[in-house]
C-alpha cells in the first residue's frame, strides 16, 4: 500500500524501534507511548483494520495475538499484567489504517475506558 505509514515501516522506508519480527509479523515501539511499555504489533501485509480481516486471515490473527503475548513477556510485563488493544474506527480512536495491536503495560491501568455510571 503506497501511502500507508505502517507499510512504509514494514518496507524499511520509515524508521522504527523494532522489537520483534518474523515472516508475517512486525512489532515496534509506539512513537507516542501511552504506558511504560507500548508496542504495536502489525501484519507485514496490508490489512486496513480489524473489520477488514477475512476468513483467510484467521491464522494471521492468531500469529498477531501470540506475538503480542510473547512480546509482553519479553518486555517484562507478563506477570505484572498487560493489555492488548485494537482500536477500530473513529469512536475507538483508530488513526492509522493498517491493522495493529497495542501491547500496553509496565504500570497499573484504569478500567473501563469509558465511564458507564
Ligand atoms: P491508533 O490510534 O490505534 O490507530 O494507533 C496508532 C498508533 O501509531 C498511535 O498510538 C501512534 C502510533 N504512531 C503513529 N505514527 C507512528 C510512527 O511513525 N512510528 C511509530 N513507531 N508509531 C507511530
Amino acid at each position: 500500500m503506497n501511502d500507508c505509514l505502517f507499510c512504509s515501516i514494514v518496507q524499511g522506508h520509515t524508521p522504527a524501534d523494532i522489537v520483534y519480527q518474523d515472516e508475517d509479523v512486525l512489532a515496534f515501539r509506539d512513537i507516542h507511548p501511552k504506558a511504560p511499555v507500548h508496542v504495536l504489533v502489525i501484519p507485514r501485509k496490508h490489512v486496513r483494520g480489524y473489520r477488514d480481516a477475512e476468513e483467510k486471515d484467521e491464522a494471521l490473527l492468531g500469529r498477531l495475538a501470540r506475538a503480542a503475548a510473547s512480546i509482553a513477556e519479553s518486555e517484562g510485563t507478563g506477570a505484572g499484567g498487560f493489555r492488548v488493544v485494537v482500536n477500530s474506527g473513529a469512536d475507538a480512536g483508530q488513526s492509522v489504517d493498517h491493522l495493529h495491536l497495542h501491547v500496553l503495560g509496565g504500570a497499573p491501568m484504569g478500567w473501563p475506558p469509558w465511564p458507564s455510571g
